[in-house]
C-alpha cells in the first residue's frame, strides 16, 4: 500500500480524500494556490505545497508545479479528485512516466472514453444500448443532413470531444440543420480543440441514470446500483438520490451487469461512472466519466462501502475487496449541492462566512470543507459542500433531509440552500416523478427565475 499520496485538488473532495488516506494510515500532501492557505484541506493535510497563484491555469492546472510538489514530498501516488485534471489522460500518463501511480484508470482508458465516439462504437460493440445515431463523426453537411433524415427530427449534435454537456446542439428541423451543424463544429474547435462532432436522436424528457462501476487491476469490475442525477439547471447538478425513484430492481441488475461487464472488456479500472438516460423504459448510453464523481456519497450511503477507499486499494493493485453477490443496496440516500450562490439568480457569491452551523443527528451526512469566518474566495466553483441524509426508504430520506436543511445556517454569502428548501416541500419532487426539465419548470413556478 502507498504510504503518502498527493491530493491534485481543493475544498470538499480534497478533504473527503485526506479523510480516507487518514483511515488507511496514509500521509497526505496537500497542493493549493495562494487563496487557498487558509482551507480546512490545507490545515489537516500532512504535509501542504503552495503550486501558484490564484487562477485554476497557475495552480490546479499547472501539471509542472503539482510533479515539483510531489518530488520534493516523496509522494507514491496522485489522486486527481473531480474537475481540474481528473480525466487528462496526459495528466495520468505523465504522473505513470514519473514513477508515481494514478488513482484513477489507464492513460488509454481515459483517451478512449473522452472520445465519445470511439466510446460509444465501444458501447454498441459490449452490447449497452445506445442512442440510434451517427455511424461516427459527420464529416460534411450532406452527411450531416442524410443522417438526421434516416434518424429523423429532432437530433443532437454533439462534439467528439465533448462530454457534460457542453457544446451540444438541439436542432428540431431540416431547416435548421447545416447553421447548427457548422456553428456546433466552429465551437468544437474552440472549445475541444476538435472540430469533429456527431448526430443523435434527441430525447425530449429523459431522467439522468447513473450506475456507479468499480473495477481492479485484475480484469474484474463491479456495480454499485444507481444514482439519479435529473434534478439539474444547465448542466449543473442540484440533488441526487439513490436509489433512482424510476427503475426498477431488475432494470437495475441488468444495466449494472452490462455496465461492469463493458468496464472489463475495455479494461478499465477505478471507480467509473456509466451515465444513461432513461425514456418510457428505454436505457440510452451517453458516456463514461472516469474520475470519483461529486455524488458518490449517496452510493456509499446505501452500500456501506468508501468508494474512496477502493479506488486507492485498486490502484495499489490489490482486487476489489468485495464481489457482486455481496454488495446490498439499503435504504434511500439524498445528496443536496451547496453552493455559494444566489437561489434566484445562480449568480456566485463569493465572501466571507459570518455564521456557519451545520445540522447533525442520525443519518446526517456534511462533507464540506468551509467553517465560520473562512472567506469563500471568487476564483473556483462556488459549491462549499454538500448534505446528505440516508432513510430505510424515499419517504425518510426526504423527511430527514427537510429536517437537516432546516437546521443548516449559513449567514454572510448567499446560498443555494433556500432553493432545497422549497424543492423538498414540493409534491413532484416528493412523487418522485420528476424529469430533466423539472427544475427550470419549478423554478419559474415558484417565480423565482
Ligand atoms: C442527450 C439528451 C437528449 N438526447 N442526448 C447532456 C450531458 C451529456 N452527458 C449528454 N446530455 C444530453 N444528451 C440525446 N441523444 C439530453 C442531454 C441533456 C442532459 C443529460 C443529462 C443531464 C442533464 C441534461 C440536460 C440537458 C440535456
Amino acid at each position: 500500500m502507498f504510504k503518502k499520496i498527493l491530493i491534485a485538488n481543493r475544498g470538499e473532495i480534497a478533504l473527503r480524500i485526506h479523510r480516507a488516506c487518514q483511515e488507511m494510515g496514509i500521509q497526505t500532501v496537500a497542493v493549493h494556490s495562494t487563496a487557498d492557505v487558509d482551507s480546512m484541506y490545507v490545515k489537516l493535510a500532512d504535509e501542504s505545497v503552495c503550486i501558484g497563484p490564484p487562477p485554476s491555469l497557475k495552480s490546479y492546472l499547472n501539471v509542472s508545479a503539482i510533479m515539483a510538489a510531489a518530488e520534493i514530498t516523496d509522494a507514491e501516488a496522485i489522486h486527481p479528485g473531480y474537475g481540474f485534471l481528473s480525466e487528462n489522460p496526459e495528466f495520468a500518463e505523465i504522473i505513470k512516466a514519473s514513477g508515481l501511480s494514478y488513482i484513477g484508470p489507464e492513460p488509454d482508458v481515459i483517451r478512449l472514453l473522452g472520445d465519445k465516439v470511439r466510446a460509444r462504437n465501444a458501447m454498441i460493440a459490449a452490447g449497452v444500448p445506445v442512442v440510434p445515431g451517427s455511424e461516427g463523426a459527420v464529416h460534411s453537411e450532406s452527411q450531416a443532413l442524410r443522417t438526421a433524415r434516416e434518424i429523423g427530427f429532432p437530433v443532437i449534435i454533439k462534439a467528439v470531444g465533448g462530454g457534460g454537456g457542453r457544446g451540444m446542439k438541439v436542432v428540431h428541423s431540416e431547416a435548421a440543420l447545416i447553421n447548427a451543424y457548422t456553428v456546433a463544429r466552429s465551437e468544437a474547435m474552440q472549445f475541444f480543440k476538435n472540430e469533429n462532432v456527431y448526430i443523435e436522436r434527441f430525447i425530449e424528457a429523459p431522467r439522468h441514470v447513473e450506475i456507479q462501476v468499480m473495477a481492479d487491476k485484475h480484469g474484474r469490475a463491479i456495480h454499485l446500483g444507481e444514482r439519479d442525477c435529473s434534478l439539474q439547471r444547465r448542466h449543473q447538478k442540484l440533488l441526487e438520490e439513490a436509489p433512482s425513484p424510476a427503475v426498477s430492481p431488475e432494470q437495475r441488475e441488468h444495466l449494472g451487469n452490462l455496465s461492469a461487464r463493458a468496464a472489463e472488456r475495455i479494461g478499465y479500472s477505478g471507480a467509473g461512472t456509466f451515465e444513461f438516460l432513461l425514456s418510457g423504459d428505454d436505457f440510452f448510453f451517453m458516456e463514461v466519466n472516469t474520475r470519483i464523481q461529486v455524488e458518490h456519497p449517496v452510493t456509499e450511503m446505501i452500500t456501506g462501502m468508501d468508494l474512496v477507499k477502493e479506488q486507492i486499494n485498486v490502484a495499489s493493485g490489490k482486487p476489489l475487496s468485495i464481489k457482486q453477490e455481496d454488495v446490498v443496496l439499503d435504504g434511500h440516500s439524498i445528496e443536496c449541492r451547496i453552493n455559494a450562490e444566489d437561489p434566484d439568480t445562480f449568480i456566485p457569491s463569493p465572501g466571507t462566512i459570518s455564521e456557519y452551523h451545520a445540522p447533525g443527528g442520525g443519518w446526517v451526512r456534511v462533507d464540506s470543507g468551509v467553517y465560520q469566518g473562512y472567506r469563500i474566495p471568487p476564483y473556483y466553483d462556488s459549491m462549499i459542500g454538500k448534505l446528505i441524509v440516508h432513510g430505510r426508504d424515499r419517504k425518510e430520506a426526504i423527511d430527514r433531509l427537510q429536517r437537516a436543511l432546516d437546521e443548516y445556517v449559513i449567514n454572510g454569502v448567499a446560498t443555494s440552500l433556500p432553493l432545497h428548501r422549497r424543492l423538498v416541500r414540493d409534491g413532484t419532487f416528493r412523487n418522485g416523478t420528476y424529469d430533466l426539465h423539472f427544475l427550470e419548470q419549478f423554478l419559474k413556478n415558484t417565480g423565482q427565475d
